[in-house]
């Protein structure tokens, strides 16, 4: 039972224990993460203040105008990952293709993969909104030793071990699982320690948020239309609240704590949506599952898709079970 006032690398002690005969890999994993965290924390905390902030010149894979801060954080976790020799393999929002880790020597033993979205929301960073971090790590399928190959990072999502983001906002926050519960971590600046804030997160059942860029409503498919006119209309505890960031990790977030449904759906301009299901959408549909709640892409689980490409992209519904039940069923009757 998670006690409060705990440090995050207490807790990581305290619960190897989920890992009969680990060898403490996975908790060498989250740490690195803790700390690459921290450092990315205190550049974006400092955004306003030096010339980092605006674009970087150069656009990444998915054709978005890459953010400076999104390449230092690139940089810095896939740092922290590589000289510590935490993990086989990274894939990232940011690079094309994957990144192999062979060791100093040449000889890597680790049996993790890691895929991130470095800064996820950048779109956020000129003007002091809140951006995340997004992480989601599976034990690889090749054998221990060899090179990672690009099969150990197309796992469907429900072979995640581990899974969490980063909310860089009023307060620093890490939010992860390891498919034991969700559990939340405030960074306090001054100590620069994780303290458990928010143990055994819930999704509430249902909720009264949903938060969607309705500027697309008119490319949305009939489903989303008919599920946004529902929300809206006035009846029991509707009309529901919108409110869109337009930081993924940010909306998810507050709904996880008050309740709510996101959705980015496909559209006439976007026939699989925008988001990518490997570093965001898995990590998050196994984090929401975990806390209670539910994830899908309109008609099936998310964390049942089988990928087959590295930055594909997703419908995505995720939220209070029974909103995603609803949204669900309104995609269904317009098929
Ligand atoms: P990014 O990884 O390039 O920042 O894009 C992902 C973000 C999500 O955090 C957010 O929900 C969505 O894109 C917002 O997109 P839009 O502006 O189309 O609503
Ligand atoms: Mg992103």
């Amino acid at each position: 039972m998670p006690k409060t006032n705990q440090t995050l690398g207490e807790f990581i002690i305290e619960n190897q224990s989920d890992f009969p005969g680990s060898s403490g890999e996975l908790s060498r994993l989250i740490n690195s993460i803790r700390l690459a965290a921290k450092v990315v924390n205190h550049e974006v905390n400092k955004a306003g203040l030096v010339d980092i902030i605006g674009a970087y010149g150069e656009t990444n894979v998915q054709g978005e105008d890459q953010q400076k801060l999104d390449v230092y954080a690139n940089n810095k976790f896939i740092q922290t990952l590589t000289n510590r020799e935490i993990v086989c393999g990274i894939a990232s929002e940011e690079n094309d293709d994957f990144i192999q880790i062979k060791g100093h020597k040449g000889d890597n033993q680790n049996k993790y993969v890691v895929l991130m979205d470095p800064l996820d929301g950048s779109s956020n960073i000129d003007v002091n909104v809140s951006v995340g971090t997004i992480f989601s790590v599976y034990q690889r399928v090749t054998p221990v030793g060899t090179p990672v190959e690009i099969d150990d990072f197309l796992q469907p999502g429900n072979k995640q071990v581990a899974a969490g983001y980063i909310i860089y906002g009023t307060s620093t926050m890490l939010v992860y699982t390891t498919g034991h519960g969700v559990n939340g971590f405030t960074l306090n600046p001054a100590l620069g320690s994780w303290y458990l804030s928010h143990p055994d997160m819930q999704f509430p059942e249902t909720g009264t948020i949903y938060s969607i860029n309705e500027g697309n409503y008119v490319h949305f498919p009939q489903g989303v239309k008919n599920y946004i006119k529902y929300c809206q209309e006035e009846e029991g505890d509707r009309p529901y609240t919108s409110r869109y960031i337009g930081s993924m990790v940010s909306d998810i977030h507050r709904n996880m704590i008050k309740g709510g449904i996101f959705m980015y759906p496909k559209s006439s301009k976007a026939s699989d949506g925008k988001l990518r299901l490997l570093y965001e959408c898995n990590p998050m549909a196994f984090l929401t599952e975990q806390a209670g709640g539910k994830a899908s892409d309109g008609f099936q689980r998310i964390l049942d898709i089988k990928p087959t490409e590295l930055h594909q992209r997703v419908p995505f519904f995720c939220g209070s079970r029974k909103m995603v039940e609803k949204a669900e069923e309104f995609m269904q009757e317009a098929e």
